[in-house]
């Protein structure tokens, strides 16, 4: 019987099906969810810089490292729609020599994972109606991530039409919900809470024309009472206060950043006005 090590990944290619030796996790810290809940309760905010492995150049990567570190970014997201280039543990790996701000894959398909990374967004994407998305990748990926040290946040992921067709719109073969159908918005994620995922994800779409609208980030935050999570499009500094202010308990930038790597500051500061 061959075992998964726990220095393999299947980002490192020779993934197989295989039974675990134990379920006790190799990280004692399993500590972001709880971290999360605990601020929203104290009407904290959090700022999430995402770094999509396919797009970053390494020189651009250091510079907001340093940044990150300097205004106090409290995690990065690590992820994309296509991950073609085998970059993500390379990332992972360069990141964790630089600083200690806690890493969470953003996976775009089962075959996005790593142990290098501190946690993970499970995510079903409860928007749409593919079933590869809200359990088939899950069933593929489930006996690794058992035997792994990650923390695993189940995600109820939520994409929003963003004004033009993104990328993860046309890989996941769905349909965003429609920006002005609050409504909708709102039944998806209560009905992604009572199935008992651990956070709402509301996302534009990385490089959307037009964020998640304030008023949809106000009903759907308002309906939940696990933490809800808002990207896609979002480019300036008073983006991110607005979003906070609308009830978004995380924020998270990429496109923006990878472009300015400068506007962490204001972001970071912004975000920190509600702390
Ligand atoms: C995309 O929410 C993220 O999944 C971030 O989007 O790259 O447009 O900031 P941007």
């Amino acid at each position: 019987m061959k075992y998964c090590s726990p220095k393999s990944s299947p980002s490192d290619s020779n993934f197989r099906i295989f039974k675990p030796i134990h379920t006790q996790r190799l990280n004692p810290l399993q500590n972001i969810y709880t971290s999360l809940t605990e601020s929203k309760k104290r009407g904290e905010k959090k700022f999430v810089v995402l770094f999509d492995p396919d797009k970053l150049r390494l020189k651009r990567m250091d510079q907001a490292l340093d940044l990150a570190m300097e205004c106090g970014v409290d995690y990065f997201f690590i992820g994309g729609s296509l991950v073609v280039n085998n970059m993500l543990d390379e990332v992972l790996i360069e990141i964790r020599e630089r600083c200690h701000i806690p890493m969470i894959l953003f996976p775009g398909s089962s075959f996005q994972l790593s142990y290098r990374a501190d946690a993970l967004l499970f995510l079903s994407l409860i928007s749409g109606r593919n079933p590869e998305l809200l359990i088939g990748q899950h069933v593929i990926s489930a006996p690794f991530l058992k035997m792994s040290p990650l923390e695993i946040i189940s995600t109820g992921y939520m994409l929003i039409d963003g004004g033009v067709q993104t990328s993860v719109q046309y890989m996941s073969n769905t349909y965003p919900i429609p920006a002005h159908k609050d409504d909708i918005a709102v039944c998806t994620a209560l009905a992604g809470e009572m199935l008992g995922l651990k956070l709402i994800y509301m996302d534009a779409g990385s490089g959307a024309k037009n964020p998640v609208p304030e008023s949809m980030i106000d009903s759907v935050s308002g309906a939940v009472s696990i933490p809800v999570i808002v990207g896609g499009g979002i480019r300036t500094p008073e983006n991110v206060a607005a979003n906070m202010r609308a009830g978004a308990d995380v924020v998270v930038v990429g496109n923006a950043i990878e472009k300015d790597p400068v506007l962490i500051r204001e972001m970071a500061a912004a975000a920190k006005e509600f702390n």
